[in-house]
């Protein structure tokens, strides 16, 4: 009999979507820190008509290519780590930065970060990579890449708050263009 295999990157971008931006959508809500129980998440995914269950679930979370998710310890729960739009507060600790952070984004937004800096635009912080490898992934999803070099240490010391997800995505409330190099 043949099976179809189901597409977890399909999958993944829906949980994406109703986790940190769209919850409505199939009608959940997430607790004030982004936790969704995961029997109703599931429960309500089917509704809608993702069949999502619980071995899938955990594929998706382990297999994301930017491991998205986590699973609370008592398996109960799930929420991302980070890029919500919905109001959520993650607890994470303010934590001391690398030196330089990168920042990838498109020609087309240079301008305008030159002119205000980084700002958090639709999400809760300004996202940074620790490392241009990650960053350019992140510029190229815009259009054509340019770089940033974020001077994250002289930040720090100038009273900037940094957070670091589990995931390893850099973020802080906004970059002052006077902390920034275009590369
Ligand atoms: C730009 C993905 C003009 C900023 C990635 C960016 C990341 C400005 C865009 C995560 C600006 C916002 C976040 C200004 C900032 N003038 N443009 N003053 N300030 N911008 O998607 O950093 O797939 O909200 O450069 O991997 O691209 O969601 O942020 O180009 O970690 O898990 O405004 O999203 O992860 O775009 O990406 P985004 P981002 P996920």
């Amino acid at each position: 009999m043949k099976t179809t295999q189901p597409n977890l990157v399909q999958l993944g971008k829906f949980l994406s979507m109703v986790l940190r931006h769209r919850p409505e959508v199939i009608d959940i809500q997430p607790d004030p820190q982004g936790w969704v129980d995961i029997d109703v998440l599931l429960t309500q995914c089917h509704t809608h008509g993702k069949p999502i269950d619980r071995p899938i679930l955990e594929a998706i979370v382990a297999t994301n290519n930017k491991k998205r998710y986590t699973i609370s310890e008592d398996g109960r729960r799930i929420r991302a780590h980070q890029g919500h739009s919905i109001p959520v507060e993650l607890g994470y600790e303010p934590i001391m930065p690398p030196n330089i952070l990168y920042h990838g984004t498109a020609v087309q937004h240079v301008e305008g970060i030159l002119q205000k800096g980084l700002l958090r635009q639709k999400r809760h912080h300004v996202h940074l990579s620790a490392d241009q490898q990650t960053a350019e992934k992140v510029g190229i999803r815009h259009g054509r890449l340019a770089m940033f070099h974020v001077d994250a240490g002289r930040m720090q010391v100038d009273g900037h708050v940094f957070f670091c997800s589990p995931n390893g995505v850099w973020l802080t409330d906004h970059v002052p263009a006077d902390y920034l190099k275009l590369v």
